[in-house]
């Protein structure tokens, strides 16, 4: 496989379309100036310990973040007891359309609200130099991981580079002067949770506490929305901080470092909590925190400097250049730093190459917030610094966390999605408690928020009062996110991960399903009540609604979940009688159906939606990431899909905007999946609360507030534009904009198996290398006829929204490489 990637990066990749040369740019944002707020800082990250770089030259400051770190404890199973006795009154007052009524018992189904990621602290550094700062220059080096930080004063060149180390789990500092004994610095940390500071030895310890609990900023379910204290909830945490290098001299006081005279310094910082476990209080039954802080820091010894950083690199490499992207583009865009560059996009829009940035820079984020054996991203991915932060910053189900993972397997960061399936496997089993307590069901049910405490209920404050069930009463997380668990094994066909992990998770949640479907009287099964995120219907009263029976993202989540347990069952050869039950009812869903406007409808009946352009689009769920309709096999609803994007229009979040490129990808229209892509680029700094989408100068993405959800999610849309393979065929470049040429990708992975590179010429597939780890049959599908050396095709020519298309089978041998000739 390693030769196939080095073959097609060893292609020339310079050649010309107009002013656009195809030339790999080194991957990087760099700046001029240094951060005024967290969205021009830049992020570094380990999966489990984060930090955001400011970059400032006198007084810097360093955001920290550890990934265990969240207020609360293990969640109340049974936190409203009174539930079960109200779901047959709200399925008859939906039954006979009383709306009010309805909505008022499906607030009396709620739990609590979920908990909040917890910022850690500050660390910050005053620097002491002579005269004015010149040649002032940051970056964030996307390969290496590290941020550096230089500039010049008083005749000698100041450097810092900041990384976070995998391998040796420390945050690193390391910082030099040009000239000897000109590098004068005091250190020290703050946290805005309650701490004591001390130092032990030639360390300074920091001890504190996260809150029991802490409100949502959008509510206040007591006098206190934020409390401490408690005996089993709120964790523990210790940070250290120490000069593990120092050629000048060490000073270490009650809060504080002090070095003095010296030009090579290196500081680590190591952190833990006393997190042991969704299920465990983590105060009375929590880890030591104070001997895992300490033991991270006396087994990196006194490892030098070097090694510490090679190793790193090393590490995170490893993962990043497991795919290549390169888009022919204005050469000149590399020498604007990326805030300027970000700015010019906004006119001049050829700067190709700040797109691929912009995708590399999603792969980057995931790899250094998620690593295999932690905790999942959240929706800040773990680069937070509130105590109430937007949201919890925490797992929000109805779209925003399943965006996070949907390209880690395509993109070859499947090890990266294995804390999402841990926390799906969390929240199978208070799911199951919760499908009980709540609703007197089998398997397993989860709502629309989540935490690391694998909170599952509806959220609110248990009944009384009751928050609105526009958003609050979704419970369909656990077939949405059995998407994603199921898609590990699509693509790299893990028998041992399907039959122990995947299948009783997908299980699980279609018994649930089962439970759940009603019939609608005409023999159809539905689900009721139901609510389309977070979008509300205008009622047969003439006033807006959110709760009904059947909205269709129930129905496409419940079908694509029964269609994979089907499939996974077969594939395992077990469970035939269950199997027989879950095809009996997923042909007896209620068929998507299309509207008076033209549209998919989104409800059972054909309402009108009280905001015809809300950010939400869950009823596509069959289109993207859904595998119900498409083109060839659909194309009434296919068209139906299209219009309902058209009515919804091109706006909304980041997020929104994100999910969008996917979509018209899926509808195989690469200049509007392109467009989107643009709006997600818009320069934004709006750090209040809006729906108007963009990209800070960080190019974090903007819902706004920053959201990480559209930088997870721009990638799949991108790869979406380039290879699709959802319907059990490999579509070759399905949806690629006129405006890109010329390019390559390399690493890119598809369903079954496959390894994916691909050149283009002119908007033309050039050549492509195919590496199949399985035998057998595989179907690709090509905008123009193709040839595979040494292979005898069997084309078939099919019409499609993008002209005539190819549909290429062929035998394929395990661990082969074939090579396609296109044009
Ligand atoms: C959903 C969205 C909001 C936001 C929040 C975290 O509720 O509707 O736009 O993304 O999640």
């Amino acid at each position: 496989m390693k030769n196939v990637k080095a073959k097609l990066s060893l292609i020339v990749l310079m050649f010309l379309s107009g002013s656009l040369v195809l030339k790999s740019q080194t991957l990087k944002l760099w700046y001029k100036t240094p951060a005024e707020y967290f969205i021009n800082a830049l992020p570094v990250g380990n999966g489990r310990l984060a930090a955001m770089v400011y970059g400032r030259p006198a007084e810097e400051l360093i955001h920290l973040n550890e990934e265990t770190l969240w207020s609360g404890g293990p969640v109340n199973l049974n936190p409203n007891p009174e539930s079960p006795q109200y779901l047959a009154p709200l399925r008859k007052a939906l039954d006979e359309n009383n709306y009010e009524l309805a909505e008022q018992l499906s607030m009396k189904m709620q739990g609590y609200f979920t908990e909040s990621y917890s910022p850690l602290g500050d660390l910050l550094i005053h620097q002491k130099f002579e005269g004015e700062v010149s040649n002032y220059y940051r970056d964030l080096n996307l390969e290496s991981a590290i941020s550096t930080t230089r500039f010049s004063a008083g005749g000698v060149d100041y450097t810092r580079e900041v990384f976070v180390s995998y391998p040796d789990q420390v945050i690193v500092v390391h910082l030099t002067s040009s000239v000897k004994g000109k590098l004068n610095f005091s250190a020290g940390v703050k946290t805005l949770l309650p701490a004591m500071l001390k130092n032990e030895d030639s360390e300074i310890v920091l001890n504190g506490r996260a809150p029991s609990h802490a409100d949502p900023t959008y509510t206040k379910t007591s006098e206190m929305p934020v409390q401490y204290g408690d005996a089993c909830k709120g964790m523990r945490f210790q940070l250290r901080v120490k000069v593990l290098h120092n050629d000048g001299k060490t000073l270490v006081y009650n809060g504080g470092i002090e070095v003095q005279s010296a030009s090579d310094v290196t500081l680590v910082l190591s952190a833990a909590t006393s997190f042991n476990g969704y299920d465990k209080c983590p105060v009375s039954d929590g880890r030591d925190e104070k001997t895992l802080a300490k033991n991270y820091l006396e087994k990196l010894g006194n490892k030098p400097y070097e090694e510490i950083k090679n190793d790193h690199i090393k590490d995170f490499s490893g993962y990043f250049t497991r795919l290549k992207f390169n888009l022919a583009s204005d050469p000149e865009s590399g020498k604007l730093p990326t805030d300027e560059r970000l700015q010019k996009y906004q006119s001049a829009k050829s700067d190709h190459q700040l797109e691929v940035l912009l995708y590399q820079y999603g792969r980057y984020l995931l790899i250094s917030s998620s690593r295999p054996g932690g905790i999942a991203a959240n929706l800040q991915g773990k680069w937070s610094v509130d105590v109430r932060p937007p949201w919890s910053c925490n797992f929000t189900t109805n779209i925003n966390v399943e965006m996070n993972y949907w390209a880690a397997e395509k993109t070859g960061l499947g090890d990266m999605a294995e804390p999402l399936i841990q926390q799906v496997v969390n929240m199978s089993k208070t799911g199951t408690e919760m499908a009980k307590n709540l609703y007197n069901m089998p398997g397993w049910a989860a709502g629309h928020n989540s935490d690391i405490w694998a909170t599952v209920n509806p959220v609110g404050n248990a009944g009384s009062p009751g928050f609105n069930p526009q958003w609050s009463n979704w419970i369909m997380a656990g077939p949405w996110l059995c998407q994603n668990v199921w898609d590990k094994y699509a693509y790299d066909g893990d028998k041992q991960f399907l039959k122990t992990t995947a299948y009783p998770v997908m299980k699980g949640a279609a018994e649930f399903c089962l439970a759940w479907l009603v019939d609608d009287g005409k023999g159809h099964l539905i689900t009721s009540p139901t609510t389309s995120p977070e979008n509300r219907f205008i009622g047969e009263d003439g006033k807006a609604w959110a709760v009904s029976k059947g909205a269709t993202d129930d129905l496409a989540l419940i079908r694509n979940l029964f269609e994979n347990v089907i499939d996974a069952s077969k594939e395992l050869d077990i469970d035939q009688d269950f199997r027989s039950k879950i095809m009996e009812a997923k042909n007896k869903i209620l068929p998507y159906q299309i509207g008076k406007k033209g549209n998919l409808q989104e409800w059972m009946r054909d309402y009108d939606d009280s905001e015809p352009q809300h950010r939400h689009i869950s009823h596509l769920i069959c289109l993207h990431p859904g595998h119900d309709i498409s083109a060839n096999a659909t194309p009434e609803l296919f068209n139906a899909c299209k219009k309902t994007l058209e009515i919804r229009g091109d706006g909304g979040t980041g997020w929104s905007r994100v999910w969008k490129v996917a979509m018209w990808a899926r509808l195989l229209d690469g200049n509007h999946a392109y467009k989107l892509l643009q709006s997600d680029l818009e320069y934004t700094n709006e750090r209040g609360f809006s729906e108007t989408g963009g990209t800070y100068t960080n190019l974090f993405n903007a819902c706004p507030p920053f959201q990480i959800d559209g930088n997870y999610g721009i990638v799949e849309g991108i790869s979406e534009m380039l290879l699709q393979s959802h319907l059990k065929e490999i579509y070759l470049l399905p949806a690629l904009p006129d405006v890109w040429r010329n390019g390559s990708i390399s690493g890119l992975k598809a369903r079954g198996g496959y390894d994916v590179s691909m050149n283009w010429e002119n908007g033309k597939l050039t050549s492509a290398l195919m590496y199949c780890k399985n035998s057998g049959k595989c179907n690709v599908r090509t905008n123009l006829p193709i040839k595979i050396k040494g292979v005898k095709l069997k084309t078939e020519v099919q019409q499609s929204p993008n002209g005539k298309t190819y549909l290429n089978s062929f035998t394929v041998k395990s661990n082969t490489q074939y090579e396609i000739i296109g044009g």
